[in-house]
This record gives C-alpha cells, sequence and structure tokens, in this order.
C-alpha cells in the first residue's frame, strides 16, 4: 500500500516506509501523520521488522509549517492527540521500527524518530527542536519520550536555544544507537531490521510492550511484571526449539566483536 507522501516496499520480510515528500523536506502535515497512523496499523502479514526512512536530503522536517493555523485550545489539543495517535502506532504496534537518520532530524521529525526501537543516522544527520524558537511547544510525544533518551536538561536546552547536535553528538548523547558513514543509514537500518525480524515474534513483542512498561514502574511492580513477560517468553516453542539448538552446538556462541 503506497500512499501520498508515503511509501510501502517489502524488502524480504521488512516493512520499508519511506516518506516521500522531499520538495518539502519531509514535513509532517495532517495527511502524512494521518498516512503514518494508517500505514503502521495495516502492515502486510508478512512484515517481521521495519525500516522508516526519508527521501531527498532529510530525514524529515518536522511539522508542516505551512499548516499551523490559529487553532484554538480545543482544536490544538486534538492535533497534538491526533500525533499522539499516529505515533503510538509505530512505537507500539506489531514490529520493531527501525530508524534510518539523515540530514536534518527536527521538530517532529525528531519526536517521529523518538517513537522508533532503533535509531540509525549517518554522518549527515543533525538534530534540533526549533519549536522553542517558533513559540511553540513539542506536541508530538517528544515531551514524554525524547527526555527518556537524553534527558529532560538536554531537551530543555535544545529548545530553550536552539541548540543542534551533530550527528556524532547525537550518537554520544543517545540520540541514535548507531552512527555510520554518510550514504549508509539505510543500509545499516536495513541490515538490523533483517535481524530482528529473526527473533522469535514473542521477544519482538515483550521488548515493544513490556520492557518500555516495566521500566516506568516501581521496582517491586517491574520485578512481578518482568517474571510474567519471562514466564510467557519461555513456554513459546519456538524459545525451546532455539535453546535446544545452542544445547546441541547448533546455534551461534556470542562472539567478541
Ligand atoms: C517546510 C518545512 C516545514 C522546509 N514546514 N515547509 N520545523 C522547523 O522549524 C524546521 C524548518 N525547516 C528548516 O529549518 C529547513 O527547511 C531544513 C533544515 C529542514 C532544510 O533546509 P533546506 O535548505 O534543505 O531546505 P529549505 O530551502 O529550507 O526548504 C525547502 C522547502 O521546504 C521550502 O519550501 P519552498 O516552497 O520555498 O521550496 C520550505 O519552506 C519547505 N519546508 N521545512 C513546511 N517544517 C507535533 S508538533 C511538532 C512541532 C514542530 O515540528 S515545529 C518545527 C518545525
Amino acid at each position: 500500500m503506497t500512499q501520498k507522501y508515503l511509501h510501502l516496499e517489502m524488502r524480504g520480510n521488512v516493512a520499508v516506509i519511506r516518506l516521500a515528500r522531499p520538495a518539502k523536506r519531509n514535513a509532517l502535515g495532517d495527511a502524512l501523520i494521518l498516512a503514518l497512523r494508517n500505514q503502521f496499523e495495516n502492515l502486510p502479514a508478512d512484515a517481521k521488522a521495519a525500516v522508516l526512512c526519508g527521501e531527498g536530503d532529510h530525514f524529515c522536517a518536522g511539522l508542516d509549517l505551512s499548516e499551523l493555523k490559529e487553532r484554538d485550545a480545543g482544536q490544538g489539543l486534538h492535533h497534538s492527540r491526533m500525533w499522539h495517535a499516529a505515533l503510538e502506532r509505530v512505537q507500539f504496534g506489531l514490529v520493531p521500527v527501525i530508524a534510518a537518520l539523515h540530514g536534518a532530524v527536527v521538530g517532529g521529525g525528531l519526536e517521529l524518530a523518538s517513537a522508533c526501537h532503533i535509531r540509525v543516522a549517518d554522518g549527515s544527520a543533525f538534530y534540533a527542536l526549533p519549536e522553542g524558537s517558533r513559540g511553540i511547544f513539542v506536541g508530538g510525544g517528544g515531551a514524554v519520550r525524547i527526555p527518556r533518551l537524553i534527558g529532560a536538561a538536554r531537551m530543555t536546552d535544545m529548545m530553550l536555544t536552539g541548540r543542534v547536535y551533530n550527528a556524532e553528538e547525537g550518537e554520544r548523547i543517545g540520540l541514535s544507537q548507531y552512527l555510520v558513514p554518510q550514504g549508509q543509514a539505510f543500509d545499516k537500518a536495513l541490515e538490523l531490521a533483517s535481524r530482528v525480524a529473526e527473533n522469535a515474534p514473542l521477544t519482538n513483542y515483550a521488548l515493544m510492550h513490556a520492557l518500555p512498561r516495566i521500566a516506568e514502574q516501581p521496582a517491586d511492580q517491574g520485578f512481578f511484571t518482568e517474571a510474567l513477560m519471562a514466564a510467557v517468553a519461555q513456554s513459546a516453542p519456538e524459545a525451546k526449539s532455539r535453546v535446544k539448538d545452542f544445547l546441541d552446538g547448533k546455534a551461534s556462541k556470542v562472539k567478541k566483536t
């Protein structure tokens, strides 16, 4: 399924979803946000992981500022909640999502990247939250997700001062987990997604849906939820066959890199 400004292509069992509005730096208008929601709700049944990337010189310029018209408080609330609903489908959907980042990853573009499970950046990537200087605030879940990646102090600085982090700094502070040479983010993201797609489905489910909740729970509740999730995961036939393969010497060892 391909929608205006959003392309889907299957690469084996990996769904590649590409923001395709390069003339406007992949700015996220309402139509594109709704398309993202629709796409992540309706992934092909054979998709086991996804890569999210952007066409042109930038990953995403954030909110389409040309659509930022006068809204009253209620309309502003609903607009932000629409973003939340769409990005929740990315974070809490059916498959892990690897973001391939290059060029501008700014404003709502950083909010979108933050909803993904792994971020791979190339050397051209840069990160900013220009909301601060545009007189607005994040509204796509960034106030929740970005401090969990880099801490509230760094996000406050980005918004108050317009600070821009380059690709190396972004990796150092936790905006991306991988940094690759310019032009290689997509290939690395696809390689990782293909690897992730081979995991037992319940393991991927646990990492997407249980881990973020456990991380927010008080320790006592977190330990208990962890135990429940561990019991469910290890009871799956796939877990048993994978462990048996290792014990039979048929599965790969962990190797020092
Ligand atoms: C846009 C947008 C946009 C570009 N909305 N049209 N986001 C921002 O404040 C970032 C604003 N954009 C930029 O700072 C720059 O465009 C970039 C650094 C991303 C790219 O620079 P560059 O030199 O490659 O492109 P450009 O020449 O600035 O832009 C090319 C065209 O894209 C141009 O339109 P044209 O008709 O004159 O060709 C730009 O107007 C257009 N364009 N970015 C609309 N964002 C849920 S709340 C989230 C709140 C936010 O995200 S606020 C932050 C918004």
